[in-house]
């Protein structure tokens, strides 16, 4: 192509020189909000010491996109995704191409998020060490020119044990790593009983549970499969860090307090803080 449109991120290899603006990223941390990835960018500005230019202000770099959040703090980038592996596919590719145009080497990308816990005390972090569908499957299956694709929802190990490391043995809560089962629905798709259908009875949903929690399945989201599968596809590292906001295995409503679930969902922020300060460090 003479020039690629990331229609997406309103930004354009023609329009834009994504060597100039992005060519020093090193790491894509992406989550499900354009608000808390805009705090995220805060947070990690204060953690690495970054100073912005004098007189300018964190911007939103896909602001005229309408569609993602995208802050770009020293060689971090803090990407919204939305909800769902469609958002977040739509988001991978835009990405992958996006550090290709750049020249970037290597980057890694992060996931940090919210899910499900299954037997799980809520804030507890889950790392996850694959992705698996709602079959239990552990590849991403995409219907392309009318077959269907399927791409092995894998994520880096090295990756999990080098974050699993840097929890600290007084942190007030669990980090843990299992597999994350990954829906393309939050009620009937996550078993629940309280969406606007449930034609199932509350022995079946435990039955569910129960089955995946033995399959070593510690969370529930809806972005990891496409997350682990079109990172590995391309040869990125990533991972996935949730906090879990419910214990599945007592009920399906969040009713934490804004304010716990607030704390909470800085936890994954706290981990991928600390690794790339650490990266920083040692480079
Ligand atoms: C976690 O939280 C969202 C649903 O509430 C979804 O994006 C996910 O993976
Ligand atoms: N996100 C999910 O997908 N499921 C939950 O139960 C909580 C957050």
């Amino acid at each position: 192509m003479d020039q690629d449109i990331l229609y997406h991120l309103a930004l354009g290899s023609g329009s834009h020189d994504l060597v100039e603006m992005f060519g020093d990223v090193k790491f894509v941390c992406m989550g499900g909000t354009p608000k808390r990835m805009e705090q995220f960018a805060y947070y990690i500005m204060e953690e690495i010491g970054h100073k912005l230019p004098a007189g300018t202000m964190l911007q939103d770099i896909s602001q005229f996109s309408y569609r993602y959040s995208m802050y770009k703090v020293g060689p971090v980038l803090s990407v919204s995704h939305g909800m769902g592996i469609p958002s977040v596919g739509i988001l991978l590719h835009e990405m992958i191409k996006l550090m290709y145009h750049a020249r970037v080497k290597d980057p890694i990308f992060f996931r940090i998020g919210t899910s499900g816990g299954i037997g799980l005390e809520g804030g507890t972090v889950v790392i996850s060490e694959e992705a698996v569908d709602g079959l239990l499957r552990p590849y991403f299956e995409l219907p392309v020119l009318g077959k269907l694709v399927q791409r092995r929802a894998l994520l880096d190990k090295k990756l999990v044990r080098e974050l699993k490391a840097l929890h600290y043995p007084d942190d007030p809560y669990e980090t843990l790593s299992g597999k994350s089962l990954c829906t393309t629905d939050f009620y009937e798709g996550q078993g629940r009983l309280d969406g606007a259908f449930c034609d199932y009875t509350e022995a079946d949903k435990m039955a569910f549970l129960e089955k995946v929690h033995r399959a070593g399945v510690l969370n529930m989201e809806m972005e990891s499969l496409a997350f682990a599968a079109l990172t590995y596809h391309a040869g990125i590292r990533s991972a996935v860090i949730c906090v879990t906001i419910v214990d599945r295995l007592k009920g399906d409503q969040i009713h934490s307090p804004k304010e716990v679930l607030d704390e909470w969902q800085q936890r994954p922020q706290v981990l991928v803080s600390r690794y790339i300060k650490k990266y920083l460090q040692t480079k």
